[in-house]
Parts: C-alpha cells; structure tokens; sequence
C-alpha cells in the first residue's frame, strides 16, 4: 500500500478542520487562525459528533459548525477523521507490548484504507528484537526509534509530510516524547511510568492535530486496554484482506472462502509451517478471527458517531 501524497494546502483559501474538541467546544483551524465554536445541534440529532481532523463549514457568523464535509476514514479509537497514516506505537517495556493489540490497530488501518506504521521506542530499555522478528512477514513499514543516536525520526517525517496523521499506543510508549522530538517546539507533557502498575498515567487527555513536519499529526490520549469493539468491526470474512502477509496465498487454498483455521490444504497455514508468515502474526488473526465470529449484527454499526 502507498501513501497518498497531495500537499497539504495552508493558504488563505485553506479548508477549515477541527484541531480538538474539548466538553462541546470545537478548535476550528481556519485562514484567519484557529476559532472556538459549537456545533449545530442537528449533528447530536443525528447522532454524529465532530471529530478532529474533520473538513467543516462553518455558519457566516462563525460561532458554529455548519457542515462537516465527507470523510475518508473514520476512527472511534483514536477518534481522529480523515487520517492518511497511522503511526502504532509500542515500546519493548514499560508498557510490555501485545502484539494483539498491535495487529488489531494496524488491521483497524488497513481496513479503512489508512497506511498503517509500526513505531517501536524504548529500545534503550529491552531489545526490540521480539517486535522485530514478529513482524519480519507482515509486510508493514517498521521504524525502530532511537533518540540517542537520532536514528527513525528522518523516516517518520518523510511519512508526516503532506499528510494526515496520528500517534496511538498504550499509555506511556512514550508518543508525546515522539512528538517533543520531533517538533521540540511543542513542548508536550509527558508522565513518568507507574513504577507499581508498570503503566503509563494517561499524560494525554485530548485529541489535538498540530501542523509540523509539513504535515499535519494528532497526538492522542493513550489506553490501558484495548476494547476490541471500540476499533470498528472487520467481519471475519474480510479479516484476511487487512493481512497483507497472507495476500501472497489468496486463492491458493485448496477450498474456496477457506478460513485459514483448520481446513486442509490451507497454504496460509503452510506458509506459517514455512516461516514465511509469522506464528505470531497468525496467533493474532485466529484470535481476531474468533472476536470477530463473536459479533451481533446489530453491533456492527458504528460507534460514537
Ligand atoms: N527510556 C526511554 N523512555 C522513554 C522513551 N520514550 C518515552 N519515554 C518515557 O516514557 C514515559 C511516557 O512517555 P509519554 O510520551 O508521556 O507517553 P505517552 O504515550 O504520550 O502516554 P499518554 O499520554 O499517557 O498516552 C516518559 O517518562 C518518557 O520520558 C524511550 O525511547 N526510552
Ligand atoms: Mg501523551
Ligand atoms: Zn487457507
């Protein structure tokens, strides 16, 4: 997958969007610097809320938002619109990763036509070794952070430039450190780990989108854990499509519509026997697999919108 390049347009004829949104109040970036305004109450009724990152129009007096222009992708966790790539950020401890995670948010990316960019941090503190060998098949664009020697951060801006994009990850992988170093200027909070819980302290409270790099990046309030629902629902029978590591096999399953699980003559699965798909990678697709079988249908509409 290749990431859109269109320039981002910050002239006087520029798009308003929405930088943040806090308690009812929505950050508007226009032309004219950033206005403070509500939403017109025909979104509440229509079960929308504005998100950051959202394309508006606002009413001529320019108190509210009138108008949010179609999206192109649209995430409830992190609740940003329009994004072009999404770094996932994990840390090789303090927090300890899941790769269960990490696939679910990167499958979330995919699946919406979002660039999705594994970002790894704190190789100071355990080897990134795991991560690395985990995601030597998947086919997805790895960047190993280290702030010492300054290596990673070149390739992060050349993914910022001219696009949308947004940090997540646990709490405490260390995502405003990210954006500190890469624009300094900002001067973000950051939080020190809970050295009794072995977890972050949620630092990050808000969604907010600043324009850096030439581009534009939302940093984004950490999780604890991560409810699987909260990611938007990919039916299991397009589950395969957001692992680009198994495109390869398609079609090459003895069995039409094969799940990859138990059928026979499965050549996902004997490319895992192989090593050429990661157990780890495939541990993640049965699991999601599974949590996927477990939906409703009327569960599958999305959330918070
Ligand atoms: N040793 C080490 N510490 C790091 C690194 N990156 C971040 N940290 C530390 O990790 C802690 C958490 O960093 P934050 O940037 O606040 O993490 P966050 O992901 O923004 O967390 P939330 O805002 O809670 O979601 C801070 O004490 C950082 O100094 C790293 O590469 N190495
Ligand atoms: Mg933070
Ligand atoms: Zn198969």
């Amino acid at each position: 997958m290749s990431c859109r390049t269109a320039p981002v347009t910050v002239d006087m004829d520029m798009q308003p969007y929405i930088v943040k949104g806090i308690g009812g109040f929505y950050y508007v970036k226009t032309s004219a610097g950033v206005v403070e305004c509500r939403a017109r109450g025909v979104f509440r009724k229509r079960g929308v809320t504005p998100l950051a990152g959202d394309n508006v129009r606002l009413t001529p007096d320019g108190a509210a938002i009138a108008e949010i222009l179609p999206r192109k992708s649209c995430f409830v966790r992190p609740p940003v619109a329009n994004l072009d790539v999404l770094f996932v950020v994990a840390a090789t401890a303090q927090p300890a990763p899941s790769t269960l995670i990490l696939d679910q948010l990167l499958a979330a990316a995919l699946y919406q036509n979002v660039q999705p960019v594994l970002v790894i941090t704190k190789a100071d503190l355990a080897a990134a070794d795991f991560l690395c060998a985990a995601y030597r098949t998947s086919g997805i664009p790895l960047v190993q952070l280290d702030y010492a020697a300054g290596a990673g951060l070149d390739e992060l801006r050349g993914y910022i430039a001219g696009h949308l994009c947004a940090f997540c990850g646990n709490s405490g992988v260390g995502k405003s450190t990210l954006l500190n170093a890469l624009a300094p200027e900002l001067a973000r909070e950051t939080g020190a780990i809970s050295q009794k819980l072995g977890r972050g302290r949620h630092t990050t409270r808000e969604v907010e989108i600043f324009e850096v790099c030439g581009g534009r990046i939302a940093d984004t309030p950490g999780f604890a854990s991560l409810d699987a629902q909260r990611l938007g629902h990919i039916p299991k029978e397009e589950l395969e499509t957001t692992f680009p590591d198994f495109a390869p096999y398609r079609g090459q399953c003895r069995f039409i519509g094969c799940s990859h699980r138990r059928e026979k003559g499965c050549a996902v699965r004997a490319a895992v026997e192989a090593g050429a798909i990661t157990q780890s990678r495939y541990q993640s697709y049965l699991a999601m697999y599974e949590i996927a079988g477990q939906y409703k249908e009327w569960e599958h509409a999305p959330q918070d919108r």
